[in-house]
């Protein structure tokens, strides 16, 4: 064959490489959402959704609809959003949340009725008779109005009720009530949504720490009292100059051992700026244990990341120096992170078999007679 003809098959070669290539580096959404994914594997896959750009974006409106099959208020339901003032209420937010959610074939976790913080202070001076019908009511209205409305399904009852050295958190709850606020809090809001999971959630409680075995201490202790606690919640605020909880999945799996289901409710992983494709790599690998620790995890339901877009996200505002903690940069292009957790979810069992079937080849007849044929 002349040397020319090599040289045309080469460049045939680099063609159908290059062809093969762009195929690869195709947005992994153009093969499905994350929601798809996640539901071909059971699991959830949410965000914290904020009212003003769910209101006000088109592309913000859009992402949330297609790619996340449950949502989070990130701040719609908290106490100071939904009973300012004491016994009146508002729902412009928590409705705006919960309608948006039906309208787009999605559930909706209630966060969060009982934590120290966004908690007005009508409600922090009460004395301790006072404050727990105050936290009585608050639930009972805010899980009740929603407790006949098939998109609420779940909610964080109590929130953060650690310090960061495991001990209950001397908030107001706590230093007026004592820790009988808690126990109260689930039955209040059991008693208003018989049908709604239970959750308690906190931060920091991803690996195996004393934080989380005093959650897991108080969790056991709480069931063998019959208080209504279904799931556990690791927010699962991470950075990436603080490495990862190697031992998620098996700290997820304790808590399973005791018969509730966990979840993933805040994930986000920031860095310090500024940003570098490295960072990302980093990140993305982060986003991908996470997933891979919650697909590994059967009493894990799924996995909340807390905002989407880098545009919106609580990070820049509280740890100055650090940002770009979500999936997708501030113009809503997707981030390697995205696609870590596009492929995490992908790969997961179908419930329907979707794999084409393969072609016949062509028979070849031999031993031809009048009456028949051997192919
Ligand atoms: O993301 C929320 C931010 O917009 C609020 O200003 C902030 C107020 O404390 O709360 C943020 O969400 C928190 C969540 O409700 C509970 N866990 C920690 C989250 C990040 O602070």
């Amino acid at each position: 064959m002349p040397s020319s003809k090599w040289r045309s098959l080469a460049v045939v070669c680099a063609v159908a490489s290059a062809a093969a290539s762009v195929l690869i580096a195709t947005p992994a959404h153009a093969d499905g959402t994350l929601r798809g994914h996640a539901v071909e594997r059971g699991k959830f896959i949410g965000a914290a959704i904020a009212t003003t750009p769910l209101a006000n974006e088109t592309a913000y409106r859009n992402i949330a609809s297609t790619e996340f099959n449950q949502i989070t208020a990130e701040n719609a339901m908290k106490w100071e959003s939904t009973e300012p003032n004491d016994n009146q209420y508002t729902f412009t937010g928590a409705d705006q949340i919960v309608n948006f959610a039906t309208q787009n074939n999605q559930q909706v976790h209630g966060h969060t009725l009982v934590w120290h913080s966004q908690t007005p202070g009508w409600v922090q001076g009460l004395n301790a008779t006072n404050m727990r019908a105050a936290m009585n009511e608050h639930i009972a209205t805010v899980v009740g109005r929603y407790a006949n409305n098939a998109t609420v399904v779940s909610w964080d009852v109590v929130n953060e009720v650690f310090d960061d050295n495991g001990n209950m958190r001397q908030s107001f709850w706590f230093n007026t009530l004592g820790q009988s606020y808690i126990a109260d809090a689930f039955r209040a809001a059991r008693a208003a949504d018989p049908n709604a999971r239970l959750c308690i959630n906190d931060y920091n409680v991803e690996g195996i720490n004393a934080k989380s075995t005093a959650m897991f201490n108080l969790v056991q202790s709480l069931r063998a009292q019959n208080v209504p606690v279904d799931c556990v919640g690791f927010q699962g605020h991470l950075a990436i100059q603080f490495g990862f909880p190697n031992d998620i999945q098996q700290n997820m799996q304790r808590f399973a051992n005791l018969g509730v289901q966990v979840r993933v409710t805040e994930l986000d992983v920031r860095m310090q700026t500024p940003r570098t494709a490295a960072k990302d790599t980093t990140q993305a690998q982060y986003y991908t244990n996470v997933i891979n620790a919650c697909n590994a995890v059967t009493a894990c339901a799924g996995v909340t990341i807390w905002g989407f877009t880098d545009k919106y996200s609580w990070v820049p505002d509280t740890f100055s120096g650090e940002g770009f903690a979500l999936i997708y940069d501030n113009n809503y292009a997707v981030k390697p992170a995205y696609t870590a957790v596009h492929n995490a979810l992908d790969g997961g069992t179908p419930t329907n078999d979707t794999t084409p079937p393969t072609t016949p080849g062509t028979p070849t007849a031999s031993a031809i007679t009048s009456t028949g044929a051997t192919l």
